[in-house]
């Protein structure tokens, strides 16, 4: 298929790659100039890549950039043609998924929402899992591109929900990241060693994804970004966002998000959510001077 890809950060990197890898024909755009994908021409501006396109896919960090990538000047918004496939795997918010949805039939063509997660290694190995807001039909007309991404794809519902499905399982691991890392800074603090913990959680019920993935980066203190800190705040803005507008109380999300706020005050922005470690251990006493990346 000939898909235009916008947006070349951490995830759509990797995510254009495999396209081009499965045969693809792929036109990228980033919107700082200098990246590249294998296989793939890349242009500069999102129309010219949108131009002759089947499907357009956006992987970009927030809503503004979304609409930026779609509405703003060269966007890709004002060349779509009748029967092109427009795919959002950004993580933003479920309303403005509507409302784009609607802009982008006025022009005959499809949406869907469809964030993933998976992280830095599940865009590289295709591994991704997509959740999908839009109608089954303009799903199927894209399958051939998301199994060249990833393993598996959840059909949650109408536009919007892929995004509300996101949402509610990204709080899972911002909050159970959040424990694990608690559980860390007790546990050195009344001096059981990291590892040890480690180990003990991976034996028990306690065990999870989360920590299986995030266990050996902190380890080796390595809290270079596989998800960065930002994004993962501004996934925390968004289901609070949504938990006001329907009158839903989450308090353990409420006080991870002011461990977030210390965070980026302390200039951990980019670095991996996995870095809130550090302020936990600051407040424990127990940061060891160099510790942190920085
Ligand atoms: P990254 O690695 O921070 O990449 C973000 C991408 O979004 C990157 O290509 C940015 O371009 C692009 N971006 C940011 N703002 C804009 C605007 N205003 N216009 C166009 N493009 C923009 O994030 P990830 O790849 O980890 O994550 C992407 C999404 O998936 C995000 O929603 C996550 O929550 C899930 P740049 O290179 O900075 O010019």
């Amino acid at each position: 298929m000939r898909v235009a890809f916008l947006g070349l950060g951490i995830m759509g990197q990797p995510m254009a790659a495999n396209l081009a890898k499965a045969g693809h024909d792929v036109i990228a755009w980033n919107r700082t100039p200098g990246k590249t994908v294998d296989g793939a021409r890349v242009v500069s501006t999102p129309a010219e890549a949108a131009a002759d396109a089947e499907v357009v896919w956006m992987c970009v960090s927030d809503t503004a950039a979304v609409n930026d990538v779609l509405w703003g000047e060269n966007g890709a918004g004002a060349v779509l043609k009748p029967g092109v496939v427009v795919v959002d795997s950004s993580t933003i918010s479920p309303s403005a998924e509507r409302h784009n949805a609607e802009r982008i039939r006025q022009a005959g063509a499809d949406y869907i929402d469809a964030p993933m997660t998976g992280s830095k290694i599940g865009a590289r190995d295709a591994q991704l899992v997509f959740m999908v807001g839009g109608e089954a039909a303009s799903i199927d007309k894209v399958r051939p591109l998301f199994d060249a991404m990833g393993k598996t794809v959840h059909h949650v519902g109408g536009i919007g929900l892929g995004q509300a499905a996101k949402l509610a399982q990204n709080l899972q691991n911002a909050v159970i990241f959040e424990s694990f890392a608690e559980g860390l800074a007790l546990a050195t603090k009344l001096g059981v060693p990291p590892e040890k913990l480690v180990e003990i959680v991976k034996s028990t019920m306690t065990r999870s994804g989360v920590v299986e993935y995030k266990a050996s980066f902190v380890l080796n203190r390595d809290f270079s970004p596989n998800f960065p800190l930002k994004l993962m705040y501004k996934d925390i803005k968004l289901m609070l966002e949504a938990a006001r507008e329907n009158r839903i109380k989450l308090p353990a999300l409420e006080t991870v998000a002011e461990i977030y706020e210390v965070a980026i005050e302390e200039g951990h922005e980019d670095l991996d959510y996995a870095a809130t470690l550090t302020i936990l251990e600051k407040w424990a006493g127990i940061l060891v001077k160099g510790n942190a990346a920085s």
